[in-house]
Formats: C-alpha cells, structure tokens, sequence
C-alpha cells in the first residue's frame, strides 16, 4: 500500500459539522445538495490525475469503448488508486453523509463507489441525454421509504469545471409533501412495474408514450419543464437521494467528464444492495489491498464496510484474537474491540 493511502484513510481529525443546515434542509426537503469545497483539493486531484491516467483521450479510438456505466472495475472499491479509497472512506464525506441521514458515522454502510468517465462522443450513445428516473430500483428490493424517512445517500464528485464539460446533472427540486411531480408510490418511470428499463431519453419516452400515456404525460408537464442544472466545479460533491427525480445530460463534445459515484446506506437495510462485488471478495488478491486498508482504517471506517463496532456480540476474546491474527501482519490495531470487553 501507498503511503498516500495509509495518510488520507487513517484520519485521527473529528469533524462534527460538514455541512450547514441550509445544505442539510436542501436534501432533505428539495432531494438534493450541491455542495463545493467540501474535500481535500489535493487529494481529488490525485484522484483526477489517476483518472487521467487511465481512461483514454477523448476522441480516441479506444475512447469509444467507453459508452455506458461504470469503470469495468478499475476504480470500484477497493481500487488500487489509492486516492480513490481515500475519498471513499474520507472522514468529512461520512460525517457530511451522516448529518443527511441523522446518524452517526458508523451507522452507515458503503454500498456504492465506482469512478466513471462519460464522454462527449460525436454520435449520441444511450447514456447521452437520460430520461429522468429515480435511482432506487437498481439500488433496493423495495420501493423508498416515506419522503422524512430517508434510507441512503447517493452521491456524485465532479473532476471537471462545467465550463469545460458542461453535461451537467439535472435535478427536479421537491416543493413539499403536495408536489405535483412527486407523487407515490415512483412508477412512472422505465424499468420500475413491468415497464422495459431505457436510458435515452428520447427513446424512454417513445416508449412511454406507447406503453404507459399516462406516464408520458405525467413526465412532459411536471418533471421535464422543472429540472435545474447541478452547476458543479472541481470539487463539487452532489448529495441527492434514491427518490430525487433527475438525469445525467449530454457532455460537451470531444470533451470528457469524470466521476466519482458513490451511495451510503443505514446500516440495517438489508434491501439496498451493494452493486459491486462484497468487500471482500478482493482479499485473494496479490496486492493484499484490502487487508491494508481494514487494517490501517479507523474503527469509523471499518464500520462502514461493515466490520462489528466495538462491543458488538461478534467480539469476545477469541474472536478479537482471531481477527488480529488474520490482519496482524497488515498492522491492525485491535485494542478498541479488545478494550470494549473489559
Ligand atoms: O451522470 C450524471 O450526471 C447522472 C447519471 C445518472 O443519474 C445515472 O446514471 O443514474
Ligand atoms: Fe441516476
């Protein structure tokens, strides 16, 4: 492991407050947050630079392989940019994510992290101009809960000023409990109660407009005319929700926009699924990765991967043992849950 992981994740720093309260009152009444400044601006343009160094040029031929979701595993968690881990695990964006949901810290669970590209290419490509959805139904089993009872944070890191990129995310802020674009349960949209799942956005509401009128309607008078831009910069951090009504937008041609996707749920929510592989499932691997950063992570963080808090009923003095002897040579320190017996 690089020094650079070991000096961003084990973070000794408390951070009581991240965000403000308007910020806070933005989430959880309109369905989003974007907010700037809030990261380390050195340690996300390492991660830019990581970024960089990986995906192709825009506009070369390699480039066009990249038309759609995801990284192809190359910066989901646990990534080898260290960077990467660091901003996933990083103690302002949890304490940031925690104050959203009104919980501490280690009550919530990592359920997403993944690093993608989107690029301007020539000819539009599917993930171009999005229809306008809701993220829950590829994230949870079930439908989100009550609109005062959020269950998870979903989160995107820019790397680029809009300026260069433009494509910036579209949001449709909720005005109270009678919004007219917010009506339950979240139906009207591809993919969710045996409607097909399409992305484009011209495609999805063809499609709508055949197999569900009503819903086309609904989306053409009260969704569309009401989505505002996320005018992000370098930095910029977009809190949203898995009932926030919104769409990615074309990026500028030839231009390439990166970001860091991220979802934290509650702990306990057993139907909101991890959309990567576990967290462990990388332990068979030669870079021993993943033990270096169980083992270098505060408790916080541990947690939030799911590791039992100190005083959990997993712990007793054989299990501390055992667990210490798994990542003894990685250099954990076991002394919390040990000292959590006494
Ligand atoms: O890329 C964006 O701006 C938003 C993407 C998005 O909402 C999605 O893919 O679900
Ligand atoms: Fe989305």
């Amino acid at each position: 492991m690089s020094e650079t992981m070991i000096r961003y994740v084990h973070s000794e720093r408390a951070y009581d407050q991240c965000l403000n309260t308007t910020q806070i009152d933005s989430w959880r009444q309109r369905g989003f947050a974007l907010v700037h400044d809030l990261l380390p601006n050195a340690l996300l343009q390492e991660l830019k630079q990581d970024a960089v160094d990986f995906y192709p040029q825009p506009g070369s031929a390699a480039s066009k392989h990249f038309r759609n979701f995801g990284s192809a595993q190359k910066f989901v968690f646990p990534a080898e940019s260290a960077a990467c881990n660091a901003v996933t695990l990083h103690p302002i964006l949890l304490t940031a994510v925690a104050q959203l949901l009104a919980v501490e810290p280690a009550q919530l669970r990592l359920t997403q992290s993944d690093l993608w590209p989107k690029y301007g290419h020539d000819e539009s490509v599917d993930n171009t101009d999005q229809r306008i959805h809701c993220d829950y139904p590829n994230h949870s089993l079930l439908h989100p809960p009550e609109w005062t009872k959020p269950e998870a944070v979903e989160i995107i890191i820019y790397l680029n000023d809009f300026e260069e990129c433009e494509g910036a995310t579209a949001v449709v802020p909720r005005q109270g409990q009678d919004d007219p674009a917010y009506p339950w349960p979240i139906t009207q949209t591809p993919g969710v109660a045996g409607l097909d799942y399409v992305n484009d956005r011209s495609k999805a509401e063809a499609y709508l407009a055949e197999h569900s009128p009503e819903a086309a309607r609904f989306r053409e008078r009260h969704l569309y005319p009401r989505e505002v831009v996320a005018k992000y910069k370098f930095g910029s951090v977009l809190f949203y929700r898995h009932d926030t009504w919104h769409r990615g937008r074309p990026v500028k041609k030839g231009a390439l926009r990166l970001v860091h996707n991220l979802t934290f749920s509650k702990v306990g929510h057993d139907w909101l699924n991890v959309l990567h592989p576990g967290w462990s499932w990388s332990m068979y691997r030669k870079d021993k990765l993943m033990e270096q950063l169980v083992a270098q992570a505060t408790v916080e963080q541990r947690s939030v991967l799911g590791f039992p808090l100190p005083g959990h009923a997993y712990w007793t003095l054989q299990t501390v043992a055992a667990v210490e002897a798994r990542y003894h040579g990685f250099g954990i320190d076991m002394a919390p849950y040990r000292d959590a017996l006494a």
